[in-house]
């Protein structure tokens, strides 16, 4: 089963940041479909049930960006 859930992110300045966090989440193991919005501060994020929502801030804080999930 495909879940899919939204992130804030903060401390994402320049477009190379954006682009490295989406690079990074579409190589995760267990990660579909991830895209960084770097305007609206925000990341939309397909996985299986292998990984969860707090694996997915974790490794966005692993890159020095915090990461919330979105209400
Ligand atoms: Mo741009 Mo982001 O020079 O970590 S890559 S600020």
């Amino acid at each position: 089963k495909t879940e899919k859930a939204e992130f804030d992110i903060t401390g994402m300045t320049c477009s190379a940041c954006s682009a490295r966090i989406e690079k990074v989440l579409n190589k995760t193991e267990g990660i579909h479909q991830a895209t960084v919005n770097l305007t609206n501060e925000t990341a939309t994020v397909e996985y299986s049930g292998d990984i969860n929502e707090n694996d997915i801030i974790a490794r966005i804080q692993k890159l020095g960006y915090d990461a919330t999930l979105r209400a």
